[in-house]
């Protein structure tokens, strides 16, 4: 729908102050011991993946709103993540949720993301909704239920997952359980986290040997007194058992209130576990929200975390994705602000000073330290991500670009004011 000849058309309009702003930067940065084509070269390589389910409107259980112009097929949501990858050359993919986004033809889905240049990150089940005509339901959980046939119902659901993936050419499936217990007695802790081990060692059983399982974790919601995951400690003690293919998931929203994510995040890859990340931001509970919109300081903290683990351990390449949904924005310009948020993040922490850092840390210099951290996160580094994506005939500013080029009008246009997507 949109060509990289508009693009470049709007980007004319800002390309004398983009050019004045990068070279000013590049110059500061380049005074400090940095190199800034390496900060370039890795936000170039850097693709956040997109869910499927983020680009209709979220509701809360008060009341959805949508805007108009949701896509209404697979094909349709794939056409939206390509929009974004042509507007921020940074989502490169998509991530799937079976049976939301059932493929009926995986080839035609697989040439259609390619046209677009998009790969398909992980895959994920879901066993927290029971389908139309479900026969074993999940009301009481999926795979800790004590019924087995209910469990074999959600075991088997697993790995059809992991078939549409593989056909799809995706390498994980991520694993999110409702399961768990509203009221005291309901549940046997033990039992239950023993049922849900078996359970998932029978669909690690199969994975190719190519692929991963991510295990995610939640304190709390849509169950309220015990989640059968409900911490970091015990995905990673299943991801341990189960083997090397079984790694831990961080979605931001799944932790108690002032969890410190940072030291969680180098715990897990001092130990090659970290899979993963679901990118989201919250100010109270699994909020969801645009990434960065409230905690933007923690988020470069972990990714602080994050660069010091990809650069000094053994821990596999990560993927990322993006976990928001919500009420009151465009689904598309929500998603253009929560990658441009990670990749603020990212880059502000490639611009740390590691020496001096670590120089700091080893004097107990704990005033200094701070402040190499603090001149890294004060540093605005917008220039080098437009850089980035000019050189990459995307948009200098995307949002601006996605309003200039009236791509939710069309949208509208085509796809009709009621059209709804699937997904929460
Ligand atoms: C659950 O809150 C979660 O974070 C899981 O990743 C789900 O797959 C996703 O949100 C959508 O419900
Ligand atoms: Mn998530």
């Amino acid at each position: 729908m949109i060509t990289s000849a508009q693009i470049s058309d709007i980007n004319q309009h800002t390309i004398d102050e983009h050019h004045w702003s990068f070279d000013y930067l590049s110059t500061r940065l380049t005074s400090q011991g940095l190199i800034v084509e390496d900060i370039i070269a890795s936000l170039n390589e850097f693709q956040i993946a997109i869910p499927s389910w983020a680009l209709g409107t979220g509701g809360t259980r008060f009341g959805r709103f949508p805007g108009g112009g949701e896509p209404s097929s697979l094909e349709q949501k794939i056409g939206d993540v390509g929009i974004l990858h042509l507007l921020n050359a940074s989502s490169g993919a998509i991530s799937l949720h079976i049976p939301w986004d059932i493929p009926k033809d995986a080839d035609s889905i697989r040439n259609l993301a390619a046209s677009y240049n998009l790969k398909f990150d992980a895959v994920n089940s879901n066993t927290f909704l029971d389908q139309q005509g479900q026969k074993y339901s999940y009301k009481f959980g999926s795979l800790c239920d004590v019924d087995q046939q209910v469990r074999k119902a959600a075991i088997d659901h697993n790995k059809e997952v992991i078939d549409h993936g593989i056909a799809l050419g995706s390498k994980a499936i991520t694993v999110w359980l409702a399961d768990g217990s509203s009221f005291p007695g309901q549940n046997n802790f033990r039992e239950a986290l023993e049922r849900t081990y078996t359970s998932l060692a029978d669909i690690y059983d199969h994975l190719p040997d190519d692929w991963t399982m991510f295990i995610e974790y939640k304190p709390y919601e849509p169950n309220f007194y015990s989640m059968v995951i409900p911490d970091w400690g015990t995905s990673h003690l299943l991801a341990n058992k189960l083997g090397p293919k079984a790694l831990t998931l961080v979605d931001l929203g799944h932790h108690l209130p002032n969890t410190n994510i940072e030291q969680i995040v180098a715990i897990l890859m001092m130990q090659n576990k970290l899979g993963g990340f679901h990118f989201n931001d919250s100010k109270y509970g699994d909020d969801d929200i645009t990434t960065g919109c409230i905690k933007p300081y923690q988020l470069f903290l972990i990714f602080n975390e994050l660069i010091d683990g990809m650069e000094n351990t053994n821990n596999p390449p990560l993927s990322w994705m993006i976990d928001v949904s919500h009420n009151l924005k465009d689904p598309l310009e929500d998603l253009i602000q929560s990658t441009e948020a990670i990749k603020i993040a990212f880059a502000q922490a490639l611009c740390i000073d590691t020496p001096a850092l670590k120089e700091a840390q080893s004097n107990s210099d704990v005033s200094k330290a701070q402040q190499i951290l603090q001149n890294a996160f004060r540093t605005d580094v917008r220039p080098l991500l437009a850089e980035s994506r000019l050189r990459q005939e995307a948009a200098i500013d995307p949002l601006d670009a996605f309003r200039k080029l009236g791509i939710r009008k069309s949208l509208i246009d085509t796809r009709g004011v009621d059209s709804i997507a699937t997904g929460l």
